[in-house]
């Protein structure tokens, strides 16, 4: 369990922390000239039920960043108010913090009793006026002395019953580093709160923003060598990576999994302004931004009016001067631009917003569904809105959901993955039904058509589904067998295709002139002569009596029938049967067909092309088991497709 000091400056938080565990947590030159504390200080004690870790933060308003980044992920506070002086500003400014962090368990400790007289009630009254309205309204408060030892036996006894807070161990690791340092014969060593996720020593992560990859090389949890750390315990990590070194890491840098390593400087946030704000928040304010351990200047745009009066809350976008490590459900904490007081907080709904239409009704309306802590009741309502579908990577990742988690969200929700996206089944099954009424109305629109090509049917989609999820949603169905294929076209498997009436009344009229000599019909702009039709012409009719498998264009504008192709796929299986080495060579092709060497060898060319033959040398051997390639040899006036 890790707890955090609050409170005003010199009230006593470093003293009651030496008390508690024997450690002096103001470890810097400084801190002990000046008698103050400046940087986060830490210490342990081991206790029959665990080991408490301390956070112990600074006081001094100027070092409000500070203690910020030492409360993110501490289980429950100590709020520290000294009993010779009460409340004071950063009393009241550390509670508020609190607050916003979603820290709703701890103690509060009037120290100095030893010099406070009959303070204790008037002080007691004070504080619980202030934390009334938090989540620390129930907080035993207690006298304690760090000077001469009084109460502070109860004190330890309180912090026992606090627990932990629940934390999300099935996520992806995430670490906030708040220190980073090199010990000699060790190397670089980073600390900070583990809030999700397990790490072992050898596991290999990231660091982030930078994008530093690292390897653990060696792990102390809540202060002890380990070779495993869970969410909720704080951890150093000894790292070690290729372009890795101490001046590569800054406090607020995170070290996580690579799944959520993805910086982000735009967050949509639901943003509570504290009450005692002297002014609304007006939108385009510029403000601190704290995160996690980390720390930016950013610019607040409320989503809904163009302001948020104090005590309200209000959905906002948040721009970041620079990318930092968020992901959704992290609270965040807004100071003023000169960093002297504390305006709000809140916590990040969606870290990878859109750019564009971030006020449009549609917009708020995802915010609202996404606003569920429940990770699957966010994707089912999400879903439940336009388009009907969520990138699965950015939503998973910004649930931090790795694939079994995700596993068991998707099912609750209930959504089916469809190439990069999620979506409901009913949405997904919706979209198979169109595709399918589409293609039957392409076809009854245009009978003597192939199909539909992929694009064109995508367009057609009243809800346009994206490009991979289209072919994703074809390939479920061409595997199913409801819809086929052939070469550019999608039609239903039940689609058979037709000529028009003017094709059919020519097609006698081909077929005689191409029936002639079979094995060398006319080419294309011949046949176009033959019958006073225009080559162009031609080239369509021919085109389309192809598709419907009369004919097979052999050589480019030479087209044979396609019985005459099966008549001439037996001659050169018989040939070759006929031969010693089983093989029909070109000039013995040809001299059965009598049709020249060139077109007797583009006929070859064109069996090889579809395997039917295989080419060595000068001769080809012949797949027989393909005959059925080119269909029965006898004339079919049947319409084949
Ligand atoms: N008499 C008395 N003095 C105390 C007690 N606790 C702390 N002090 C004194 O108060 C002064 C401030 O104590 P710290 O523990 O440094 O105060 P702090 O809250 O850590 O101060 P910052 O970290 O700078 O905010 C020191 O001189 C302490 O010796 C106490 O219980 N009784
Ligand atoms: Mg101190």
């Amino acid at each position: 369990m890790i707890i955090g000091t609050a409170g005003h400056i010199d009230h006593g938080k470093t003293a009651l922390v030496k008390a508690l565990t024997g450690i002096d947590a103001d470890r810097l030159a400084e801190e002990k000239r000046r008698g103050i504390t400046i940087d986060l200080g830490f210490a342990y004690t081991d206790t029959p039920g665990g080991t408490f870790g301390f956070v112990d933060v600074p006081g001094h308003e100027r070092f409000v960043h500070t203690m910020l980044a030492g409360a993110t992920g501490v289980d429950a506070a100590l709020l520290v108010v000294a009993l010779d002086d009460g409340v004071m500003p950063q009393t009241r400014e550390h509670a508020a913090i609190l607050d916003l962090l979603g820290i709703d368990r701890g103690i509060v400790a009037l120290t100095k009793s030893d010099i406070a007289g009959d303070n204790f009630p008037p002080v007691a009254d004070e504080v619980r006026d202030l934390l009334a309205p938090t989540g620390l309204h129930d907080a035993a408060i207690l006298p304690v002395s760090a000077l001469t030892g009084a109460g502070i036996a109860a004190l330890t006894e309180v912090l026992r019953t606090l627990g932990s807070k629940r934390r999300d161990t099935t996520g992806h690791p995430r670490l906030a580093v708040d220190r980073a340092f090199t010990l000699s014969g060790v190397g670089l060593v980073v600390t900070g709160t583990l809030v999700a996720g397990r790490i072992a020593v050898d596991d290999r992560l990231m660091l982030s923003p930078p994008g530093l990859e690292l390897r653990v090389r060696g792990l102390h949890a809540q202060n002890r060598a380990a070779t495993t750390a869970e969410a909720g315990q704080r951890v150093a990590l000894n790292i070690t990576g290729p372009r890795l070194s101490k001046d590569a890491v800054t406090r607020g840098d995170w070290v996580l999994h690579p799944d959520v390593h993805a910086p982000t400087a735009a967050l949509d946030a639901r943003l509570r302004v504290l009450a005692e704000e002297p002014a609304p928040l007006r939108a385009d304010t510029p403000v601190h931004l704290h995160l996690g351990a980390a720390h930016v200047m950013a610019r607040v745009h409320p989503l809904e009016g163009e302001r948020i009066r104090p005590g309200e809350n209000a959905l906002v976008r948040l721009t970041l001067d620079r990318p930092i490590g968020a992901l959704a459900g992290d609270r965040l904490v807004l100071r003023d631009a000169g960093a002297s007081r504390t305006i709000g907080g809140g916590s990040v709904i969606d870290p990878f917003p859109p750019t564009r239409g971030r006020r449009t009704p549609a917009r708020l309306a995802q915010l609202a569904a996404l606003e569920a802590p429940e990770p699957h009741v966010a994707l089912r309502q999400l879903l439940a809105l336009s388009p009907g579908w969520a990138d699965r990577a950015r939503f998973l990742r910004a649930r931090n959901l790795p694939a079994e988690a995700a596993e068991t969200v998707q099912q609750a929700a209930p959504a089916v993955t469809l190439a990069d996206l999620l979506l409901a089944p009913a949405t997904r099954d919706a979209l198979q039904q169109e595709v399918l009424q589409t293609l039957a109305a392409g076809h009854a629109g245009a009978p003597d058509q192939p199909g539909l090509q992929p694009e064109r049917l995508r367009l057609q989609l009243t809800s346009r589904p994206p490009p991979a999820a289209f072919r994703a949603l074809i390939d479920a169905l061409l595997r199913r067998g409801t819809v086929r294929q052939d070469g550019a076209w999608l039609r239903l498997s039940t689609h058979q295709i037709r000529l028009s009436a003017a094709d059919e009344r020519i097609w006698p009229q081909i077929r005689a002139a191409l029936a002639v000599e079979r094995f060398r019909p006319p080419r294309t702009r011949d046949l176009a002569q033959a019958l006073s039709i225009p080559e162009v012409a031609m080239r369509g009719v021919l085109k389309r009596l192809q598709r419907v498998g009369r004919l097979l264009e052999l050589a480019p504008d030479h087209c044979f029938l396609r019985e005459t192709v099966a008549e001439m796929a037996r001659i050169a299986a018989g040939l070759a049967a006929e031969d010693p080495a089983r093989q029909v060579t070109a000039a013995a092709f040809r001299d059965r067909l009598d049709n020249g060497r060139k077109v007797a060898i583009q006929i070859l060319e064109y069996f090889d092309r579809v395997g039917f033959t295989a080419r060595t040398g000068d001769a080809r051997s012949v797949r027989e088991d393909r005959l059925a390639l080119f269909g029965p040899a006898e004339p079919n006036t049947e319409e084949t497709s």
